[in-house]
Order: C-alpha cells, then structure tokens, then sequence
C-alpha cells in the first residue's frame, strides 16, 4: 500500500578535501556523476582522498516520508531542499528519517559524507575507512497514522508460537482494526489504539529456519491506511551452559570473518558480489560468518536469511584503548550503536550473535562497568541473542563472566614465534590448550579470529611464513584441534578474503592478506584445505547437511 521508491542509481556528485562543515556549502556545483551505493575513495580521481563528498539527486514526491540509508562512511549528513533532516554518526549502520517533505513536487536531496577520522572511526583500525554510500537509499511515503516498526519473536520453536510487537506512529490516535496475515492469509484481527502493541500467535502451517531449511514466513500488517510487511523466521537460539543450541539442537559454528570490501567497490559490494561470496562459503561446508567489525547491509543479512547462513553482528569498535575507551561520550556512542543495530535488524533469523568493542582492554577490571553498559543495551530490545565480544586478553581477561558466549581471538603459529623459528605450527596446540583452560566452563566457548597471513601465489617448499603452503598447514592444524574438540562451539577463520587497510600500516600492498581467498576471491591453498576437510569431521557432519557441497 505504501508509495516506496529506490533512489539507487546515478546521482550527481562533486567532492572537496575541505573537512564538512555542517552543511551545503554556497554555490556548490555538482561537476561529476557517482552510483549510489558507490565509494568514492576507490576510483580516479578521489582515490585515496580523504574530505567531503556531495551526492545529490532530485525525487519527487511530498507530505510525510521516510528515508532509509543503508550505511554510508565514514560519516554524513542528510539535507532536503538545503535543510538537514538528521545525521548518520556512525559508519555503516543503517538510518531512518521521518520527516514532512513538504509540497508534493520535485525536492532536492543531497546527502554529505565525509571520509574523514572521527571518534567513531579511528586512523589506527586495521580496515580502511572507505567513504561513500554504502547500501540502497530508499523514500516510503506514508499516512500520518502509519506503522513505526514490528519486531517478530519466535516464542516456541516447538509450537511456532511467534510474538509480533508492533509500534504506531505518534498520530496515531482513533482505535483501528489490525489485520495480521501471515503468508497470505488473514490470521487475526485486533484493536489498535495506543501506540505499542503486543500479540502472541501460532504460525500456521509453520517450517522451522535452519542453516539447512532455512524457510522462511511472511508477516503483513494491514491498518486502514497503512500496512507494514516484514519476512521472518521461526527458530530459537539459546545458550544451555557450556553448549550453544539452535532449535534445542547442538550448534556449531563454522566459518570465517568477513569485511565488506573489495578493490573495485570499497565497503559499497554489489549484492551480486554479496551472494557469490555466500555460494562460495556454503559450497565449502561451512556455514557462518563474523560481520566483522561493524554492521552488515540488508541485502547481506536478506541473502543469509535465504540461503541459511549464520550471521554474528557487531558494532563498530576495534581495538579501543585509553584514554579513548574512557573519554566522555565514548559509552554512550556504543551503547547507542547497540540499541540502533538490535532495532534495524531484530527481525533477521540469520543473526544469532551481537557483538561489540573487538579486542577491547578486557583485562583491566575498570572497563567491565562498560562491557556490562552494552551487553545491557543489546538486551534491552533484544533478549533473545547471546551477545559477546572477540577478546585477546586470553588468560587476563576479567569480564568473561558477563557475557552469553566467550570468544577469543587468538594467533598462535603467526604471531609470537621466535625470530629463526621456521614454523609456528608447534606453537599452536598448546597454547590454545591454555586458553581452553582459562575459560570459564559453563559458558559456550569459540574461536572468533585465528589465521595466518599468506601473500596470493607466494609459494615456497620450506613452508616459510607468508606463503600459501604455510598458512594451508596452518588452518589444518587448527581444524585438527578445534573441529574434534566439543568444547568448542565454533571456530572463525581470520578471515574469509584479503581486504583494504592501510599501506603505511605495516600491512603489505595495504591489504590484511590473512584471506583464504585474495582481494578477488581467488582461492589459496588454505582455502581448498578447508574444503577438503570439513565435509569429512565429525564435527562439520552435525551442523551441515550432507552432500551440500558443489
Ligand atoms: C585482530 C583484529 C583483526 C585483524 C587481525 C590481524 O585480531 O581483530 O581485525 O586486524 O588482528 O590480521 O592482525
């Protein structure tokens, strides 16, 4: 029923290295044309620039919209006709305006991004800051008494008993009738009159989401004047001691970390590029990946809910150290970022982990007041996901005890070998015998980053460091320990492809080339050595279907 417009496509652009100064600067000439989703940093003449872009576009349209900007970085500023109508302060998470777009005709939207440093976003992060658009830009128009949001929870995966919260806009004042259609079909109809409500019902005819039958249902809520549409899915993930369960059944976690980046693209990746990274994943038996380090965009999320991927989300935050973690503003950035991540994307079923704050200072006794903040703001509007951070404080770390699951990150066989050490590979079983021992046993316990670095077609018969012999030797090494391991419930290869960072940072050609597969995709031999083995562990059987693998 809602009139709903993408604005995807070519906007005009032009681009300064002056720093954003909060609004659109007089007589700017829009001299270049940019795609939107796009970066600008990755392509001639803006790569590597760092200042302010302008997108602009003209939409016709009028009365009481909703913009939606499916993340944009490093950070930006929306204006209709020349005004702001609000802020996106945090790269990648995906924001909604409300708000009046005046007379129906045609208005001007232009939407700032600067690819500056921030407090958000720091120089020292080992991912590159790209600036742009990075997800569809998309304009609803809506009634005044419209449906804000529903939030769809599976209550029993038993029964299918489902709660729907749904939320009206603050108009909202005469009683309605509510039509609730699950697939099609009208299942029940309810008074509305304040703004919240919250119905519990039994999902006909209702299939149960899995990594192996990840079906799915179609909510609608139907008003007068309105109706809202969400695709959810019926499945429970729980936390039973040391053991993680997906529909009262063991689950174990197999994958890798993965940054929205590429060459070409930036941090704005084509879904198409999206899906074929998710066919690769699936065809290699495994079946998870760590949006590391920030929010994913919705059509990443829509293709993990379709094809039964796995998915833990975090908020932006890597490596934060004082003075910085304890600065004024600092707790309360995270703790928003929390609550505005757990809204936008409550209803996705391939989630089933929050996380925060990677690699934070978990040792220190006075960052738990914080760890704690979060993990309670995620919970606040949603219960039902364990929520964790990937720690490297290992044996040191004080705040294990408050969160669902502990994850660590750690890198034996690459970091901390001796300097005429050949191989690491010795290093690893047992120093990831003494991590085991230090956490604590009636948590779910997994491994959240491990890896190697290999530089794409360096090989070398001695197995040196940076080859794709050693980091092949590497992986299986980890897979021989963790994959027979039931303490285990899920290991996180560092990480699914080489991505951007930063040539001055240490890391060569710029890239973190601790991939299995290069900046393009291309396989290393690490990757096909996964491949080989998890089809064939026990491990992989229970929590993959068999014969999956193309
Ligand atoms: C850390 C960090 C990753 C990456 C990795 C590496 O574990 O969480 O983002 O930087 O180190 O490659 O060193």
């Amino acid at each position: 029923m809602r009139n709903c417009v993408n604005l995807d496509g070519a906007w005009d652009f032009t681009f300064t290295e002056t720093p954003f100064e909060g609004s659109i600067p007089a007589g700017t000439k829009y001299e270049s044309t940019l795609s939107v989703p796009g970066c600008f940093d990755v392509m001639a003449p803006w790569f590597g620039k760092r200042g302010t872009g302008f997108f602009r576009r003209f939409v016709q349209t009028g009365g009481l919209v909703q913009l939606s900007v499916d993340g944009l970085g490093v950070e930006g500023e929306v204006f209709w006709d020349g005004k702001s109508i609000g802020s996106c302060l945090y790269a990648y998470m995906p924001e909604k305006f409300t708000f009046d777009a005046g007379e129906a005709g045609r208005h001007e939207l232009v939407i700032a991004v600067s690819n500056r440093f921030n407090r958000v976003f720091f120089p020292f992060f080992d991912f590159y800051a790209f600036g742009g658009i990075f997800g569809n830009v998309t304009l609803e128009e809506l009634p005044k008494d419209h449906l804000e949001w529903c939030r769809i929870t599976t209550l029993d995966y038993r029964t299918g008993e489902i709660a729907v919260k749904v939320r009206a806009s603050r108009f909202f004042r005469k009683e309605q009738s509510l039509e609730i259609r699950i697939d099609g079909k009208a299942v029940r109809f309810v008074p509305f009159t304040g703004r919240e409500l919250e119905i519990r019902l039994k999902v006909p005819a209702f299939r149960l989401w899995s990594p192996e039958a990840p079906n799915l249902h179609r909510l609608e809520l139907r008003l007068k004047n309105d109706s809202l549409e969400e695709t959810f899915g019926i499945r429970q993930i729980e936390v039973k001691g040391p053991k993680l369960l997906l529909n009262g059944k063991e689950l174990h976690l197999m994958g890798y970390n993965r940054h929205e980046s590429h060459p070409e693209f930036g941090a704005a990746t084509p879904p198409a590029l999206m899906a074929a990274d998710l066919h690769m994943l699936k065809a290699q038996g495994a079946n998870f990946i760590r949006g590391s380090h920030y929010p994913q965009r919705e059509s990443f999320l829509k293709l993990c809910d379709q094809m039964g991927v796995l998915v833990w989300e975090e908020t932006l935050g890597w490596d934060i150290k004082p003075p910085e973690l304890f600065s004024r503003g600092f707790l309360h950035r995270q703790t928003d970022q929390a609550r505005k991540l757990a809204a936008a994307h409550y209803n996705h079923p391939c989630i089933i982990i929050r996380g925060f704050m990677n690699e934070t200072e978990s040792q220190l006794p006075r960052v738990r007041p914080i760890i704690r903040s979060v993990c309670r703001a995620f919970r606040e509007i949603d219960p039902t996901r364990p929520v964790t951070y990937a720690s490297n404080k290992y044996e040191k770390d004080v705040c294990m005890d408050l969160v669902d699951i502990v994850a660590m990150n750690p890198y034996p066989g690459w970091g901390g070998i001796n300097w005429d050490e050949v191989s690491g590979i010795g290093h690893i079983a047992p120093r990831l015998a003494e991590i085991k021992a230090a956490v604590p046993k009636n948590k779910p316990y997994m491994i959240s980053e491990i890896g190697a670095a290999a530089i794409y077609g360096d090989h070398d018969p001695y197995r040196a460091r940076w080859s794709e012999e050693y980091q092949a030797e590497l992986v299986k090494e980890v897979c021989r320990i963790v994959l027979n391991d039931e303490r285990y419930c899920g290991l996180c290869f560092w990480h699914f492809s080489d991505a951007k960072s930063y040539i001055n940072g240490g890391r060569v050609l710029g890239y973190n080339d601790k991939g299995l597969l290069d900046r393009y995709r291309r396989p290393k031999l690490a990757w096909e050595a996964v491949r080989e083995i998890l089809p064939a562990t026990e491990y992989a059987k229970k929590s993959l279907k068999k014969g999956k693998r193309s």
